[in-house]
């Protein structure tokens, strides 16, 4: 049976990677690596202006120079943030109901770092709370991480939420990366920000470093939740800044995109932000869910923005197009963002099971196995949903439990 569902996946993924030209193929070939996972980033806020002033100045700049893809859905389930960290390593679907950390303890995942390790790349994951959180010591241990570097490595001073700051944990993983780099060997590192995590009570002495938020946002849970995110962009572009100061930025695929949703409110005075944010009511699951996607591509100087749909699942095959790596003999169910044009996002957990996203629509199941709803993305406009979707909507049921059969068989 294992043979089977390996070969079905496969031949998914085949298919899938013959819809056009191989395009970025091997571009960051024998590159650093560094994948930024920044908290609870949803996409709305990437070039948002607030009375002329932007948000994540320093994110918007990254876009201007790298592949942007403002399509992308997060597709964690119970493991939230450490979910996030498995599907952007595998490309295998999260259970939902059990974080995978626990689902993986003591088994041997494929994954990127454990291909690239075998290429002699150091791997190492950096996040500034106690490894012990989400039982990450067992995710990374299965996901094949040669090192973690955890609150005992960043310490406890300029504590935001969780550990260090934002600025103290990118400062020190700068310094980390650096004798990486003297040690002659490439490295990957998947840099896990923090700061901006509910409730968003960013430290007063931190709200210099943020935009400024008009008076109408104070004492709201989006302004909040902006302040916290324009603080972490702030911080992001201290990393810029170190990453270029150490010789490390330019010639490095530089991969940054969030984790997961951040607003969760339901108040009137939010929800009147939110719809002058958006211009039309905040709309949950399709608003709600989607997170940036960017890729800083060494080689690439012009920006472009990709608007192929995608998922979390999505990252690890893209990137290992442009990194070169062969995955065609490993199981994995996202597809490269570069090369298809048309993709199908399956949400579960945090959207009714059977939730997906196309290049046109979100769909939402219905009551029975057989209807369910299509809100398009442009209009949002939502009519009853077609034969083709409810097809739709099985096939990726059918990719889910493929993906939960696969994790279960894993030694
Ligand atoms: C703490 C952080 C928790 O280590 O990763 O994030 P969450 O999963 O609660 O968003």
């Amino acid at each position: 049976a294992e043979q089977k569902i390996s070969a079905e996946t496969l031949e998914k993924k085949r298919r899938s990677t013959q819809n056009g030209p191989i395009r970025l193929k091997g571009m960051a070939e024998g590159k650093n690596v560094i994948i930024v996972q920044l908290e609870s980033v949803q996409q709305f806020l990437i070039n948002l202006e607030i009375d002329g002033k932007p948000v994540t100045p320093n994110l918007n700049k990254l876009t201007k120079n790298s592949l942007y893809f403002p399509n992308v859905y997060t597709q964690v389930g119970k493991g939230n943030t450490s979910d996030a960290e498995f599907i952007t390593n595998t490309s295998l679907y999260a259970l939902g109901d059990i974080p995978m950390s626990s689902a993986v303890e003591g088994k041997t995942v494929p994954s990127l770092p454990r291909v690239l390790g075998q290429l002699g790349y150091q791997t190492a994951t950096f996040h500034a709370n106690s490894v012990s959180f989400w039982n990450r010591k067992n995710l990374y241990k299965s996901l094949g991480f040669n090192h973690y570097y955890d609150k005992k490595y960043f310490g406890t001073s300029d504590v935001i939420s969780y550990g260090v700051s934002d600025e103290v944990m990118y400062r020190k993983t700068t310094e980390k990366l650096a004798e990486f780099h003297e040690s002659n060997r490439k490295f990957y590192a998947h840099v896990i920000a923090l700061s901006s995590h509910f409730p968003y009570r960013l430290p007063e002495e931190k709200k210099n470093d943020t935009l400024g938020l008009p008076k109408r946002y104070k004492d709201t849970f989006v302004g909040s939740y902006i302040e916290a995110v324009s603080y972490a962009d702030y911080a992001f572009g201290r990393f810029v800044d170190h990453l270029k100061k150490a010789g490390l930025y330019d010639d490095t695929l530089i991969v940054v995109y969030g984790d997961h949703q951040g607003v969760q409110t339901k108040s009137p005075k939010d929800q009147e932000l939110l719809k002058e944010i958006f211009g039309r009511e905040y709309y949950n699951p399709l608003d709600h869910l989607n997170i940036p996607l960017i890729m800083k591509v060494p080689g690439i100087t012009k920006g472009r923005t990709i608007e192929t749909t995608g998922g979390l699942v999505d990252i690890y095959p893209t990137a290992a197009n442009v990194l070169g790596l062969d995955l065609s003999k490993q199981v994995v169910f996202g597809n490269d963002l570069t090369n298809t044009d048309k993709n199908t996002v399956g949400i579960r957990f945090y959207a009714p099971t059977g939730t997906f996203i196309n290049e046109r629509f979100g769909f939402l199941p219905g009551k029975t196995k057989n209807d369910g709803i299509e809100t398009f993305l442009k209009s949002r406009k939502t009519i009853p949903a077609s034969e083709d979707s409810v097809n739709s909507m099985n096939q990726i049921l059918k990719y889910m439990k493929q993906s939960d059969s696969y994790v279960e068989s894993l030694k």
